[in-house]
C-alpha cells in the first residue's frame, strides 16, 4: 500500500518514524527531526525537509550516517547482512555478480577509498534514471571521486545518500518519476547521434548540420509527432518548430525551446532538457485531450555553441531576424563554408528572412536548462529561477611574434607569441576574478606547426568574457584589449583580434519569472534565486520579448560542457511538474 502525505502528516511522531523507516539507511533520527517541517506540503517538500535535517546535523552525526552504509560489493554484501533496500540497490547494478577482477578491483577502491577519507564510498548506483549504473560506471566513479579533496567527498557521499533517499521513497509513495523517465529518455536516445572521429571515442559532438546534427533534428522532429504536437516543421536554418495549438483562434503564442547541438565532447542535456521537457507538456495535455487557450511553440534552436562556425545563437538569432549573412561564408576546420553545408542539408537562404517572427503575436519566452554549475546540487535544490543571463563577449585571436631556434635564442631577443599570450591568460584571470562574478576564458590556445625546439612565432587563441552587466562586461573587455596591446609593445610582437560574439546581459521579466515561481513553489520546492553564467537561447529572445529562465540542478557537481554532465529522472519530473503549472496558471490569466 503507498504511503501518502496525509498519512505521514497526520501519523504520531513515532508512527512517522516508523512509517520512514529504511530511507536513509540505519539513521531514523533524520526522519524524526524532519517532523519539525510538517505538514509536508508534497513529496518534493517532504525530501528537502529530510534532507535538511542532515545538512544541520553535526559533522559526527553525518559522518555516522555514512559509516552506517555498506561499503559496495563489501563484506556485509557478500554475507548477505545488507539491508533489503541496500540488497535491492547493488542487485540492481549487478554488483552481486562482479567477476573475480570486478570484485578485486571494488575491494581496492574500498580499502583505499576508507584510508583516504575515513568512511566508505558512497554511490546512489540506482543511478540518474533509476534503474542502475553499469558496473563499469560504478568503478569509473569510484576510481574519479578517490582523488576528490575530503570535504568535497564528505559532501558528495551525503549528496548520493539523498538520491538513495529520494529513490526509495519514490517506491514508498508509489511515485515513480514518469514524466521524467520519458524526458530522460529522450535524452538517451537522441545521444546516440554524434560527429565523426567522435563516435569511436564515445564521445558526444553535434555540431550545425552535419549528418548527425541532420539526424538529431529528425529525431526531434519525429518525438515531436509522435508526442502529438499540430504541426512540426524544420526551418530553413536547421531549429525543429512545433506548435500545439491554442484554443482561442489568434491567441498569441507562448514560445520556448533550447539548442541540440553540443559543444566537442559535450553532455546530453545541455539544451536539450529545455526541448524535451516542454514535448513532455505537450505529450500530457495531447493524452488528456486538453488545449491551452494560447498556442505553445516548442523549438528545438539549430546553432547556439558556434562550436563548427563562429557565429553562436545562429537558431534562435534567426528568430528575431539577426541571421547575418555574411555567416554564410564562415569555414569550418576542413575549409567547407556555411553556405556548402547548408546546401548540403537542402535548405535554402533566401528563406531564412521569413523565419523571423513577429514579437506582436507571443506572449513571451521562456526556457529550461540545466544548470552547468554547482551551486543548487550544493544547496540540493531541484529547481532555480534565473533572475539574470550574464552578458558575454568573444574573440578569437593571434600573435605574431618570430619563431627562432630555442637554443640558440638568448631570452632578452625573443619574440616569442606564446609566452605573450600567456601572460595575457594571466592578466585576464586576476582582471575577471578582481570583479568577483566576472569571467574570462581563453578555451582554445594553438601554436600552428609548433616544433619542440623552436620558439613560437604565432600563438591563436580565444577569449570569452562575461559580467551580469553590460557596463561590468565591457569594463573588463577594455581592459583585457588593453593589456593584450601593452604585452605585445613591451614584447615587440603584434597582434589581430576579432570580436566574434557581444550578448547583452538580459534580466528576466518579472512578470515571467513570477510565473516560475508560482510553479516552484506550488510543488513545495524552496524558492532560490540566481544569474546564469551561461548565455542561452533566451538571450537572444530577449531582445524582442519578454523572457524567463528555469534551471535543474546538474549531478556530479553541475559539471557540464562535459561528458559527465547529469540530470536525475526525479529533477527532470520536477521541472516538467513546474511546467504544467506555469502553462495551467497562465491559461487561467484574464489578460492573454
Ligand atoms: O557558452 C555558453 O554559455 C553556452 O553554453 N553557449
Ligand atoms: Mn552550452
Ligand atoms: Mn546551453
Amino acid at each position: 500500500m503507498a504511503l501518502t502525505i496525509d498519512q505521514l502528516n497526520t501519523a504520531s511522531a513515532d508512527e512517522a518514524v516508523a512509517l520512514l523507516e529504511g530511507v536513509y539507511e540505519h539513521s531514523p533520527w533524520i526522519a524524526a527531526r524532519s517532523l519539525v517541517s510538517r505538514p509536508f506540503r508534497s513529496l518534493p517538500h517532504l525530501k528537502h525537509a529530510l534532507v535538511q535535517a542532515v545538512t544541520h546535523a553535526s559533522r559526527a552525526e553525518q559522518l555516522g550516517l555514512i559509516r552506517a552504509h555498506p561499503e559496495l560489493a563489501g563484506k556485509a554484501m557478500v554475507s548477505k547482512s545488507l539491508t533489503a533496500e541496500s540488497t535491492n540497490e547493488q542487485n540492481k547494478a549487478g554488483l552481486t555478480d562482479c567477476t573475480p577482477e570486478e570484485f578485486a578491483k571494488i575491494q581496492q577502491l574500498n580499502a583505499d577509498y576508507n584510508a583516504k577519507f575515513g568512511f566508505p564510498f558512497i554511490l546512489a548506483v540506482r543511478g540518474p534514471r533509476g534503474t542502475g549504473l553499469a558496473k563499469r560506471e560504478i568503478i569509473d566513479t569510484f576510481e574519479r571521486r578517490l582523488h576528490h579533496h575530503p570535504d568535497f567527498e564528505l559532501g558528495e557521499a551525503l549528496r548520493n545518500i539523498h538520491r538513495i533517499a529520494e529513490i526509495r521513497l519514490d517506491d514508498k509513495f508509489d511515485a515513480a518519476p514518469s514524466l521524467g523517465n520519458e524526458v530522460w529518455d529522450w535524452h538517451e536516445k537522441l545521444s546516440v547521434h554524434t560527429d565523426p572521429g567522435y563516435a569511436e571515442k564515445g564521445q558526444l559532438t553535434v555540431t550545425y548540420l552535419t549528418d548527425a546534427h541532420r539526424a538529431c533534428a529528425a529525431q526531434i522532429a519525429a518525438d515531436m509527432r509522435e508526442a502529438g504536437f499540430d504541426s512540426v516543421q524544420i526551418d530553413a536554418v536547421g531549429n525543429v518548430v512545433g506548435r500545439y495549438e491554442g484554443a482561442t483562434p489568434g491567441a498569441r503564442a507562448l514560445l520556448t525551446g533550447s539548442h541540440y547541438d553540443t559543444v566537442r565532447n559535450g553532455g546530453k542535456y545541455d539544451g536539450r532538457l529545455g526541448i524535451f521537457v516542454p514535448m513532455a507538456c505537450v505529450r500530457e495535455l495531447k493524452r488528456q485531450n486538453r488545449r491551452l487557450p494560447f498556442a505553445f511553440e516548442v523549438v528545438g534552436f539549430a546553432e547556439e555553441e558556434g562550436q563548427r562556425y563562429k557565429a553562436t545563437f545562429l537558431g534562435s538569432g534567426a528568430l528575431i531576424g539577426h541571421f547575418d549573412d555574411r555567416w554564410l561564408d564562415q569555414k569550418d576546420a576542413d575549409g567547407i563554408t556555411m553556405r556548402e553545408a547548408r546546401r548540403h542539408a537542402g535548405l535554402k537562404d533566401e528563406d531564412i528572412p521569413a523565419l523571423q517572427r513577429d514579437p506582436s503575436k507571443y506572449l513571451g519566452f521562456v526556457e529550461v536548462h540545466i544548470e552547468q554549475g554547482p551551486v543548487l546540487t550544493e544547496l540540493d535544490l531541484p529547481l532555480g529561477i534565473v533572475t539574470s543571463i550574464n552578458g558575454s563577449v568573444r574573440y578569437v585571436g593571434e600573435v605574431i611574434g618570430m619563431a627562432s631556434h630555442a637554443g640558440t635564442t638568448p631570452m632578452d631577443r625573443r619574440r616569442d607569441a606564446a609566452a605573450a599570450v600567456a601572460e595575457l591568460i594571466l592578466f585576464a584571470e586576476q582582471r575577471a576574478a578582481k570583479d568577483g562574478d566576472s569571467v574570462a576564458t581563453v578555451g582554445m590556445l594553438e601554436v600552428p606547426n609548433g616544433s619542440i625546439n623552436v620558439v613560437p612565432g604565432r600563438c591563436k587563441f580565444s577569449l570569452d568574457l562575461r559580467a551580469p552587466n553590460n557596463e561590468q562586461r565591457d569594463a573588463l573587455a577594455n581592459d583585457v584589449v588593453a593589456a593584450l596591446k601593452d604585452i605585445c609593445e613591451r614584447r615587440s610582437v603584434r597582434h589581430t583580434l576579432e570580436e566574434t560574439m557581444r550578448a547583452a546581459a538580459a534580466p528576466s521579466a518579472p512578470e515571467w519569472q513570477r510565473r516560475w515561481e508560482q510553479a516552484v513553489d506550488t510543488l513545495g520546492v524552496p524558492l532560490f534565486r540566481m544569474p546564469s553564467g551561461a548565455g542561452h537561447d533566451a538571450m537572444k529572445l530577449h531582445e524582442v520579448m519578454p523572457q524567463a529562465m528555469l534551471f535543474v540542478r546538474g549531478i556530479n557537481s553541475g559539471i557540464s560542457h562535459n561528458p559527465l554532465e547529469s540530470s536525475t529522472n526525479d529533477d527532470m519530473q520536477l521541472a516538467v511538474q513546474a511546467f504544467q503549472l506555469l502553462l495551467d496558471n497562465l491559461a487561467t490569466e484574464p489578460a492573454l
